[in-house]
């Protein structure tokens, strides 16, 4: 009655579950609006301002955001089936620790902290003594946000890479964009690792992904079984014929256009660019309105190629001859995810100076 609940939320994040889980909880209606974190929509960037991110619970047009502040604000607001205790010592002891879970348990994803983390779940195991849940003999606050760190013991994904690599960049894009939360180990190509020279035997080359245990090599192969082992945000689209042709450009631009960083190929990939100016049409992204396969791929005519124009003094993608390339370059690098996954352009402006500084002085 006159009551609106809804959840800005995306269905594969464990702080939008907190939330879900709590409201399912106390039997509450709620329209759940699944977000994209490539293209946020302004609802979300209005009610998290702050953040900018999921979830966000807007009841009656008030919204508010951070899953441990709704969880609260959920028990306070519909009284029946608490999660929290009623007396305030163990009401505090109860927030103490998903504090801790919040803070710590959060951690077991990267490497550095993982006997840390291991030592945070000692903890834990004696919080819950014989008790069947942390808040008793039912579910509470504490249960609520400790659901991610049994996920994550569950699901380990390892990346090695190498941050300047374009292509150990298509899958960092692909991971952020599904919110799958993953270990990114650093390969220093002069001193290949023992772990990349046995997950990649063939090629020795990064990127890897290792899920749970098993390995994949092939940036592209890579993006594929992303795509289908978290099946929200689809990378790919659902139609057949749709599907044929993304991997026709995803082919097309992994040989031609990746080619534009080489002297010789640079006439060549004059025209090769031309065709991607007729593909995106009058379209934002090559996928459509957000950012998909193709686009992905296509991160090194997106970022990288700019920064070897600069090192070089040429100009290939001008604006006047390229202008639904550039713009698509400026939606690309305008998207959030994007952004948390290039790596930072005065390290690889360095890098490729270096670069063409020696293979000048060898010629
Ligand atoms: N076709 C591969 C190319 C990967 C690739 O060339 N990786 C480079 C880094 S950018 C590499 O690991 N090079 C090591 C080497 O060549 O020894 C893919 O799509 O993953």
């Amino acid at each position: 009655m006159g009551e609106e609940v809804k959840l800005l939320g995306l269905k594969t994040s464990l702080y939008s579950c907190r939330v879900e889980i709590a409201l399912k909880l106390k039997g509450i209606e709620y329209e759940f609006i699944e977000e994209d974190l490539s293209n946020k929509s302004p609802m979300l960037l209005r009610y998290n301002s702050v953040h900018k991110k999921v979830p966000v619970l807007v009841h009656n047009g008030r919204a508010i955001a951070e899953s441990l502040v709704i969880l609260e604000y959920i028990d306070e607001t519909w009284k029946d089936t608490p999660i929290l205790p009623r007396d305030p010592y163990d009401r505090a002891m109860a927030r103490f620790w998903v504090n801790f879970i919040d803070e710590k348990g959060i951690k077991t994803k990267d490497e550095e902290v993982i006997e840390e983390a291991y030592g945070d779940l000692e903890f834990l195991e004696t919080e819950l003594n014989d008790k069947r849940f942390f808040g008793g003999e039912s579910i509470g606050l504490v249960d609520i946000a400790s659901q991610e760190v049994l996920l994550k013991m569950g699901e380990e994904v390892k990346l090695l890479g190498l941050k300047r690599s374009s292509y150990s960049c298509r899958v960092e894009i692909a991971l952020k964009l599904k919110g799958i939360g993953y270990e990114f180990i650093e390969e220093d190509l002069s001193n290949k690792s023992p772990m990349l020279l046995e997950y990649n035997s063939v090629h020795k080359k990064v990127p890897v992904l290792v899920h749970n245990g098993r390995a994949i090599a092939e940036s592209l192969v890579i993006l594929e079984y992303i795509d289908e082992t978290w099946k929200d945000t689809p990378i790919l689209p659902r139609d057949p014929y749709d599907r044929a042709m993304a991997r026709f450009w995803v082919k097309f631009i992994d040989e031609k256009a990746c080619k534009t960083n080489d002297e010789e190929a640079i006439e060549e990939a004059y025209g090769d660019l031309e065709f991607l100016e007729t593909a995106l049409n009058d379209k934002r992204f090559f996928g459509g309105e957000s950012i998909g396969l193709v686009d992905i791929v296509a991160d090194f005519i997106g970022f990288w190629l700019g920064v070897i124009q600069e090192v070089r003094g040429v100009e290939l993608l001008k604006r006047e001859k390229f202008p639904k390339l550039c713009g698509w370059i400026d939606e690309f690098l305008g998207c959030s995810i994007v952004k948390e996954s290039l790596p930072s352009r005065e390290m690889l402006l360095a890098f490729f100076q270096a670069r063409f500084q020696a293979a000048n002085t060898s010629t």
